[in-house]
C-alpha cells in the first residue's frame, strides 16, 4: 500500500502546527480518485439530474472530473515539494462500499477529499473529527496508514479520535431540508445564528474544517456539520486553548475556511457576504487585528464547476506556506491582486477542478508540521 512516506525520512516526522501561517514543513494532500456521489442520507441532498445523478441515485464521480482534479492535486504537490515542503498522500480506498453500523446502512462512502474536513492538527495532536454524514463515518480509514506512520515515528505526537457518533435518525431534524427551503432568507439566518439546522444536539458532531487555529485561540463555526455539543466537546478537549463558538450569516454554513481565514498575526480575511457575529469582530478589533474584506470571487453560483457543492468563496480558501507566501487559485485575479497589495508573495495554482470533490486549497490539505509553538495573539 502506498502511503507517500519513504523510510529514509520517517524519523524526521514531527507533528506540530498551531496556526494557519507559520512556515510549512509537512502537509497532507488529498486525492480525487475513487470519490463517490454520496448515496442518500439524512444529512445531505445530492441532485444532479443533468449529470446523470438525479436525487436518490449515487455512484462513482465521472472519470473526466476525477482525472482533472487529480491532475491539479498532483500539480499542487509538485509546487509544494519544490518549495521544500514534504507531502504525504492518503491511501487508495474503496469508497463504493456499502457501510453500516448497528443503527443504519449507507449505500456508499464519499472519498479521500477533503482531508481538512476529517483531521484537525492542533499543536502536537492529530484529532479525528466525528464527522456528521453517514457516508463520511468511515473516512478516517484512508488517512490511518499515514497517521499510524506519524505515530510510530514521532515520540511526542498525540493521537485522538473524538467519540464516534451513532448518527441514528435522532441526530437529524426530521424533514429539515423541505422545511428550510421554504423559509425566507431572514428566517434562515435566525436558524443559522441559533444553530438550529439539520443536526440535533443528540450527540457531539463536528467536522475538523469548522475549526480555525490562531495559536491559543481556536474558533469553531457552528454549521450544518458542527453542532453545539460538538463545540462543547472541542472546548473541553483543548483545555489549554480559548475555544470560541462562532456563526456567520451564511445560509448554508459548512466549514469556516472560506469565510474567516487568518493570513498572519494581526490580519484575517473575511468574506463580507457572510456577516460575522458582532462579538467576534469586537474580540478581533480589541486585539488590534485588521479584518480585511475579501475581494469578489471570479465565479458566481451559476458558473461553478459541474457537480460542485461548494460556494464561489473557495476564492479565499488559501494555503499559507509562511507569513508572507500564500497559495491561491490562479483564476482568482482580484483576490490575488488584493493579497499582492497587502504585501504577500502569491503563488497562483490552478485548482477549480478540485471543487467537485469538496473544496479548495485549504480544504484539500492538512498541515502536519509548521515551525513555531503555541502563542497568544489575543493577550
Ligand atoms: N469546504 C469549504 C466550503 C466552504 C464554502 O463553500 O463556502
Amino acid at each position: 500500500m502506498k502511503t507517500g512516506i519513504i523510510d529514509s525520512d520517517a524519523e524526521k516526522i514531527k507533528v506540530n502546527s498551531w496556526n494557519e501561517w507559520d512556515p510549512l514543513r509537512r502537509v497532507m494532500v488529498g486525492r480525487a480518485k475513487g470519490t463517490m456521489v454520496q448515496a442518500p442520507e439524512p444529512a445531505i441532498i445530492r441532485d444532479w439530474p443533468n449529470e446523470g445523478f438525479p436525487k436518490g441515485s449515487y455512484g462513482l464521480v465521472p472519470d473526466e472530473l476525477v482525472d482533472a482534479a487529480d491532475e491539479q492535486l498532483d500539480n499542487l504537490v509538485k509546487i509544494l515539494e519544490k518549495k521544500g515542503v514534504k507531502v504525504d498522500r492518503p491511501s487508495d480506498f474503496d469508497f463504493a462500499q456499502e457501510v453500516s453500523t448497528p443503527d443504519w446502512n449507507q449505500k456508499s462512502m464519499f472519498g479521500c477529499m477533503p482531508p481538512r474536513d476529517v483531521l484537525a492538527v492542533v499543536g502536537n495532536e492529530i484529532l479525528e473529527a466525528t464527522m456528521s454524514q453517514r457516508s463520511r463515518w468511515h473516512e478516517y480509514l484512508c488517512y490511518r496508514p499515514l497517521i499510524i506512520n506519524y505515530f510510530k515515528n514521532d515520540s511526542k505526537m498525540k493521537w485522538e479520535a473524538a467519540p464516534k457518533p451513532r448518527l441514528s435518525d435522532e441526530s437529524f431534524n426530521k424533514n429539515f431540508w423541505e422545511k428550510y427551503e421554504k423559509l425566507s432568507n431572514e428566517e434562515k439566518l435566525i436558524k443559522v445564528r441559533e444553530n438550529d439546522l439539520i443536526l440535533t444536539d443528540e450527540e457531539p458532531l463536528f467536522d475538523a474544517a469548522d475549526i480555525s487555529r490562531f495559536g491559543k485561540d481556536l474558533f469553531v463555526q457552528l454549521s450544518l456539520v458542527t453542532n453545539k455539543l460538538g463545540y462543547k466537546w472541542i472546548k473541553n478537549h483543548f483545555k489549554d486553548h480559548r475555544v470560541h463558538a462562532v456563526t456567520f450569516d451564511n445560509y448554508y454554513p459548512q466549514h469556516i475556511d472560506a469565510t474567516f481565514v487568518p493570513l498572519k498575526p494581526g490580519m484575517v480575511l473575511h468574506c463580507g457576504e457572510r456577516t460575522a457575529d458582532p462579538e467576534l469582530i469586537r474580540y478581533f478589533e480589541k486585539n488590534d487585528w485588521q479584518i480585511i474584506k475579501a475581494e469578489k470571487p471570479s465565479k458566481t453560483y451559476k458558473t461553478l464547476p459541474r457537480m460542485s457543492f461548494c460556494s464561489p468563496w473557495l476564492s479565499m480558501n488559501l494555503l499559507s506556506i509562511d507569513q508572507n507566501t500564500i497559495v491561491v487559485e490562479e483564476s482568482e485575479k482580484m483576490q490575488i491582486e488584493q493579497l499582492d497589495k497587502l504585501g504577500f508573495n502569491v503563488v497562483p495554482v490552478p485548482f477549480w477542478d478540485v471543487a467537485p470533490f469538496g473544496g479548495g486549497l485549504h480544504c484539500a490539505t492538512v498541515d502536519i508540521e509548521r515551525e513555531g509553538e503555541m502563542e497568544d495573539y489575543f493577550p
